[in-house]
């Protein structure tokens, strides 16, 4: 038996669900990149929204790579289960707000039709650091990425989120049509500004009106999203089917934890997301800040530490004195020049950053947070050290996440066969087989500007510290680093 709208009174009495007429749903929200991220926040938050009777706000759920969802949730009727999972208890319920699944190349017609749809208000993202297709160094539209070039070449049939935004703007405007809100859900600095300035650099490249126009009156609101959602395994699929008592091919497993701060800034209106928690705040850079430095800054860190130390998950990782005292340190360097949000103390929230990495329910996968660290390190902890630099501070545990990073790198281009997962894997491996002196590696590294910027290769104090923590890393017994590097 299958989780499907048929079916849903044959859940068990503990499960939750949707008990709204699904059939009286609007669709007008398309999101764009329907990964466990978005399942286990926005579209819960947009279920609570359907509960209380408001049922103006389905989601149309599209994946642009793959169409492994719409697979998966299509025979569903969009229909799966989001576990929070906490060490002591869990609880299952089934999300009913995706009312609509499209997937993969051969569906991007039809998302393109549903964002120019006059019913949809609100097109938003969670396609990951790269999808922005920007440099992330200096915030520069990458013009000869592959997937732009093609879609600056051929408008009309986009495949990027630029060129399918910019193209249904353009067609809503033919039409007379007001354009919807474009509301990133990544983890970027400024998410809102971030995704205008990419839209805006595209469209300026194909019609400089249509360009002025979005500029004018398109709303992009930043927002900061924060909800531990490690990838589904297939012991968790077993183990949803078993309490379901039916098959659901893609349920979600998330921590209790959940956190959804917006700008309130929407050209056609938006849900009342704080009906299921979600605060409206002026203050996104701050509380994105916060998160990408504290939370996602230690992520990273416990994800090559935990790759370097053989730890599969982010709490075993925690287990580790070694990497515990380096978090410490690093979460010192971070608090002593982050600007919190008002009334916000971000050393509670470090402690619960504690907590939440600790949950050992939670089988959070140090190889899935290691992935595209090129695009994560410039806002995760180079932002925090340029801060310390310019008032004269030494960032020693910074410095060692980054050489963390660093060895992970080297090590993948040192192993027979060893890749990466990264956008600029090529590079990277390239830099890293530079020679076999540590030195001339770090320097090599160092050099990709579109991670460390024109600045940070020049500073003669950060390549110390930088090389000192290397060598350092390589002498730890608990750190396996590649053995053939000469330190
Ligand atoms: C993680 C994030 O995979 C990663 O890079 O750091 O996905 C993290 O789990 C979320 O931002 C938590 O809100």
């Amino acid at each position: 038996m299958q989780l499907c709208n048929q079916n849903l009174a044959l859940l068990p009495q503990q499960v939750l669900r949707p008990h709204y007429d699904r059939s009286q749903v609007t669709p007008s929200i398309v999101h764009l990149g329907i990964g466990a991220f978005h399942r286990a926040h926005q579209a819960l938050m947009t279920d609570d929204v359907l509960a209380s009777g408001d049922l103006r706000w389905g989601i149309v759920g599209a994946g642009l790579m793959t169409s492994s969802t719409k697979d998966a949730l299509a025979p569903q009727d969009g229909l799966y289960c989001l576990v929070e999972r906490s060490s002591k208890a869990e609880t299952l319920r089934v999300v009913g707000s995706v009312v609509e699944l499209l997937g993969g190349e051969g569906d991007l017609g039809v998302v393109l039709e549903r964002m120019a749809a006059p019913n949809t208000r609100i097109v938003s993202l969670t396609v990951t650091e790269k999808g922005y297709y920007l440099d992330v160094s200096s915030g520069e539209l990458l013009l000869d990425a592959p997937m732009v070039a093609a879609d600056l070449a051929n408008p009309t049939r986009p495949r990027t989120i630029l060129g399918l935004i910019v193209q249904a703007l353009g067609q809503r405007r033919s039409a007379g049509v007001p354009p919807f809100t474009v509301m990133s859900c990544d983890n970027l600095p400024n998410n809102g500004k971030t995704a205008r300035a990419a839209i805006l650099a595209f469209a300026r490249q194909i019609d400089a009106e249509l360009a002025a126009w979005i500029e004018a009156q398109v709303r992009f609101p930043c927002t900061m999203v924060d909800r531990i959602t490690p990838a589904t395994t297939d012991a968790d699929r077993a183990h949803v089917n078993t309490q379901l008592g039916m098959q659901d091919a893609w349920p979600i497993v998330t921590e209790g934890f959940v956190q959804w701060v917006i700008e309130d800034d929407f050209t056609m209106g938006r849900p009342d997301w704080t009906l299921g928690g979600a605060v409206f705040s002026n203050e996104i850079e701050a509380w994105e800040a916060m998160k990408l430095r504290c939370l996602n800054g230690a992520h990273s860190t416990l994800a090559y530490f935990g790759q370097l130390t053989g730890r599969e998950t982010v709490a075993d990782a925690m287990q580790m004195p070694l990497i515990t005292d380096l978090l410490d340190n690093l979460w010192a360097e971070v608090l002593q020049v982050l600007k919190a949000p008002s009334g916000v103390d971000p050393a509670v929230y470090v402690d619960q950053l504690k907590e939440r990495f600790r949950n050992p329910a939670l089988k959070h996968r140090t190889l899935q947070i290691a992935m595209d660290g090129s695009q994560k390190l410039p806002q995760r902890l180079l932002a925090t050290l340029r801060e310390r630099q310019t008032r004269g501070l030494a960032s020693p545990a910074l410095a060692t996440a980054v050489a963390a990073w660093m060895h992970f790198v080297v090590k993948a281009a040192h192993t027979p066969g060893g890749t990466l997962n990264d956008p600029l894997s090529a590079e990277l491996l390239v830099k890293a087989r530079i020679g076999l002196q540590a030195n001339e590696i770090v320097r090599s590294l160092l050099s990709i500007s579109k991670i460390f910027g024109p600045d940070l290769a020049q500073d003669a104090g950060f390549v110390g510290e930088l090389l000192a923590q290397f060598s350092a890393l390589a002498a730890e017994p608990k750190v396996a680093t590649a053995d053939c590097i000469i330190y």
